[in-house]
């Protein structure tokens, strides 16, 4: 089966986004005069709640009914409001950039007409800062479909951004790749039907990548250099074909 399109995830996928949102996470809490710092060790942890909202809702969970602030229902919009705010300012001023092999592949996809689109938890604007940051104003239009964020009611590991992609490209998933960097990412992807790629991210390198097509630690591992192997692009097709010839 032809590989029609390729479905990226943006966060630790695309780019290493994670410690700038920790960055702007913990600014919000600072701004807000609150005593919270997320160090990488805690992060890492509370990563595994995918989307910022859910995460502030699970840390301020997690610190009991004493706390003071957290009985105030509009403290995650707020705080997450604000970290948004800082995240964009953070991507603006340059401090993300596409992984390894990423800006490669889209220009190789777009030349030859393998379609492009995001699956992400992340907010549209936050994925929009990025594309704009790392590939110029027309960054976004090189993507026919963004699925991002709220559009779901429930956020990966579910399948639904996947399933809306799909949808929105009216396409069937066994002529989809997914490229994803965490278990999580893995699980949403499998579970909507598509073959997926793991690239692995930072905070993701020990997740469980059983069912995933492959595994690399960067893009460019698909094409070995000597002899010259086949494009990104190219290697990206053989995985999706083996993948799906091989789950019948
Ligand atoms: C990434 C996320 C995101 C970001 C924060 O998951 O969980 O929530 O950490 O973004 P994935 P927001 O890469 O699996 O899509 O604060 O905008 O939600
Ligand atoms: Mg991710």
């Amino acid at each position: 089966m032809e590989l029609e399109a390729i479905i990226c995830d943006v966060d630790g996928t695309l780019a290493e986004t994670e410690e700038s949102h920790r960055a702007a996470f913990n600014q919000a809490f600072r701004d807000a005069g609150l005593p919270w710092h997320w160090d990488k060790s805690l992060y890492g942890e509370l990563l595994k709640v995918t989307g910022g909202k859910e995460r502030l809702r699970h840390f301020i969970g997690s610190l009991g009914i004493k706390t003071v602030n957290t009985a105030d229902p509009s403290l995650v919009a707020s705080l997450h409001e604000r970290k948004t705010a800082c995240y964009g300012e953070l991507v603006s001023r340059g401090a993300v950039s596409l992984r390894s092999g990423f800006e490669t592949l889209i220009r190789q996809a777009r030349s030859e007409g393998v379609r492009l689109a995001i699956a992400t938890t992340t907010g549209l604007a936050n994925v929009q800062a990025l594309l704009r940051s790392a590939l110029g104003t027309e960054g976004c239009s090189c993507f026919e479909v963004i699925a991002a964020g709220d559009t779901v009611a429930h956020k990966k590991p579910a399948p639904d951004i996947y399933l809306r992609t799909l949808a929105q490209l009216r396409l069937a998933p066994r002529s989809c790749l997914a490229v994803e960097d965490s278990h999580n990412g893995l699980r949403a992807a499998r579970a909507a039907g598509i073959a997926t790629l793991i690239v692995r991210s930072t905070y993701s390198r020990f997740d469980d990548f059983a069912g995933a097509a492959r595994v690399v630690d960067e893009l460019d591992e698909l094409c070995a250099a000597e002899p010259p192997g086949p494009s990104i692009l190219d290697a990206l097709r053989l995985l999706h074909q083996r993948a799906t010839r091989e789950s019948g």
